[in-house]
């Protein structure tokens, strides 16, 4: 696979000249001041994309080209959204970007509850804990109904937390929930000014009696509307499962299983309509079994994150090392490597170690953790590149 690096733009303080040296070959990012919704012309990609090529790497992939909320929930105005997508695509496409990652989950990213849960070895790890996400539901937000989303033994755990948290710990809940972990890739939540609480409680009402079948409909629509400019131009549009996978805060989630993405690769049959393969959203799930699940979509895998988790008791999961969880990076590879070694890949999150979390990089996004990730998977390719070549598998 084609080593690939999460490139924030000229304001990530790690330089594509840094990358090159340790064997990054493509970049993956996205036009991250653009707020979701407005066209990205020509004249903006070109200048990220020359940007990149003048250090002698490409744009390979763009992540994510952010779908907006009313294009999720069948708004009046999604006929024009989607217009302004297809404009953004057509753009990319004439500028020669060919790889597209998006997802479908309503109102909010990826989730985590502790950004550095603490390792015995001194590193720390991202880290969901399912009664501090359920404190924050029931408590934080306050709503309505949400003590039924949750089963006895978490609404426990939720009483105890309640009995001991103070005010500085709900704001670390909200700082952790909302602003640190969507502020970088949701521009609905990015900058200052604003009540996070309360954009956050109205963008669910915005989903107030949206069901799973629904929002497949509305992603169904949406993609047969979009899929013509992603022929025309070869683009290869490959959603991003959810993270963690399963509903969260009464709103459905549709990529979440192997029979949630079949269905999508089904729903609009059409080799550009691909996935990405998220091995660690995926392992954070105890009901997904990655190496069938990889096995099955390879052929429609047109982008991998690699990264795994370990699933502990109650709910939570906790980012693991590369080489560990239960993702089997290296069956993984395996599979992708034998199906397309072209397929570009990215380490995706890593442990924060050696003072990556002073230096104000995104969570999870730290220097020396992915170059070690990126350094152990890149042994793990050579190791099954050799065993291809020698038809051991
Ligand atoms: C977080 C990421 C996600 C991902 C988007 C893709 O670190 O894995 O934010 O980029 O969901 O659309």
């Amino acid at each position: 696979m084609e080593k690939d690096w999460r490139w924030f733009g000229r304001k990530d303080r790690i330089t594509l000249p840094m990358l090159r040296q340790i064997g990054v070959e493509g970049i993956v990012t996205a036009l991250h001041d653009v707020p979701i919704g407005e066209v990205w012309t020509v004249a903006q990609i070109s200048e990220v994309k020359d940007f990149i090529e003048s250090f002698s790497l490409h744009w390979s992939v763009v992540e994510s080209l952010p779908v907006s909320e009313v294009i999720k929930y069948a708004g009046p105005d999604r006929d024009v959204l989607i217009e302004n997508y297809r404009k953004s695509l057509t753009n990319l496409g004439k500028c020669g970007i060919r790889t597209v990652c998006y997802n479908f989950m309503p109102v909010i990213d990826w989730i985590r509850t502790d950004l550095e849960y603490p390792s015995p070895d001194g590193s720390t790890s991202l880290y969901f804990d399912m009664a501090e996400f359920a404190y924050f539901d029931i408590y934080i937000l306050e709503r309505k109904d949400a003590r039924k989303s949750y089963s006895a033994d978490v609404l426990r755990r939720v009483e105890n937390l309640a009995a001991r948290f103070t005010e500085k710990d709900r704001a670390r809940l909200v700082d952790v929930i909302i602003t640190k972990t969507q502020g970088f890739v949701n521009s609905n939540f990015a900058g200052t000014g604003f009540d996070p609480v309360a954009l956050f409680r109205d963008m669910l009402k915005l989903f107030e009696g949206i069901t799973k079948d629904q929002l497949r409909e509305n992603l169904r629509y949406f993609l047969a509307a979009v899929m013509p400019v992603c022929d025309e131009y070869g683009i290869d549009l490959c959603i991003h499962p959810d993270d963690p996978p399963m509903p969260v805060l009464g709103l459905p989630r549709i990529v979440t299983s192997a029979e949630d993405i079949d269905w999508i690769l089904k729903a609009v049959d059409n080799p550009h309509n691909g996935l990405t393969f998220c091995a660690g959203s995926l392992s954070s799930g105890a009901h997904n079994d990655l190496v069938p699940m990889a096995k099955k979509f390879a052929k429609r895998t047109r982008f991998v994150h690699l990264r795994s988790c370990d699933v502990l008791p109650g709910g939570n999961f906790v980012e693991a090392s590369h080489t560990a969880g239960r993702a089997h990076l290296v069956e993984l590879i395996r599979i992708f490597e034998k199906t397309n070694p072209m397929l570009p890949m990215r380490v995706d999150h890593a442990k924060t170690i050696l003072g990556d979390g002073d230096r104000g990089y995104n969570p999870g996004y730290g220097f020396y953790g992915r170059m070690l990730a990126l350094g152990q998977v890149d042994g793990m390719m050579a190791a099954v590149r050799n065993e291809l070549e020698k038809k051991i598998i």
